[in-house]
């Protein structure tokens, strides 16, 4: 299994873009194409359904060595068991995620600037998410944040920091030229006309 302090690529299987019934084709091609970790995420869906996609993926997920992450729902991460669960700032503390997930099991936060980066290291995260980036469809509501703080966040930071919101392949070279050194892509992969391919070209050029 590789570890999140090794990941470089992350990709997350969002239900605003795939349907349920292209969760375990979506997941495989994006484990085939190289993602080095994976998360669920389905703002909309009911619990019941996630963890049945959960399961769904989980075997998947498992047999390319790609940790699994859900996102927001503890009680999902720990019935499945899970390698990762992810919150945001306003869900549930990491103290609390971690409480109910256990040790095995790492805690990741979104985080929106310098200020909350810090305060999401010190609260115990094991990585952080850092964006929105760019303006995104995946989060509308999000100001993005530009690329000014990428280079600071990694002075101040020392957990992995993944650069989300609206990177794509036209844009890599740019987040990469601010300091970054993980991404998460979502809607970029998710819409490609060849998924398991166009993980892999950007994947060449994290290195
Ligand atoms: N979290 P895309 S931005 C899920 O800044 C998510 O915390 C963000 O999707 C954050 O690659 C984002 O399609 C959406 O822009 C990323």
């Amino acid at each position: 299994m590789k570890h999140i302090q090794d990941a470089r690529l992350y990709g997350i299987v969002d239900l605003g873009y795939v349907t349920a019934e292209n969760v375990a084709r979506m997941t495989e091609q994006l484990c085939l194409g190289g993602v080095d970790v994976l998360q669920l995420r389905a703002k909309k869906l009911a619990p019941w359904e996630i963890e049945r996609l959960a399961r769904l993926m989980l075997p998947i997920t498992r047999s390319h060595g790609v940790p699994l992450v859900i996102n927001d729902h503890l009680d999902i991460a720990a019935a499945i068991g899970s390698e990762g669960v992810h919150v945001g700032q306003d869900d549930h503390a990491v103290a609390r995620a971690r409480a109910v997930v256990g040790p095995a099991c790492f805690v990741g936060k979104s985080t929106h600037s310098l200020a909350q980066a810090v305060a999401a290291q010190e609260e115990g995260a094991d990585y952080i998410g850092f964006g929105p980036l760019y303006a995104t469809g995946t989060k509308p509501d999000y100001v993005p944040i530009g690329l000014q703080d990428i280079a600071e966040v990694h002075r101040r930071v020392s957990v992995p920091v993944f650069c989300i919101g609206g990177v794509n392949a036209a844009r890599l070279d740019d987040v990469i030229a601010a300091g970054a050194r993980r991404v998460v892509v979502v809607s970029a992969f998710l819409l490609a006309a060849d998924v398991a391919k166009d993980v892999r070209d950007l994947k060449t050029r994290m290195r």
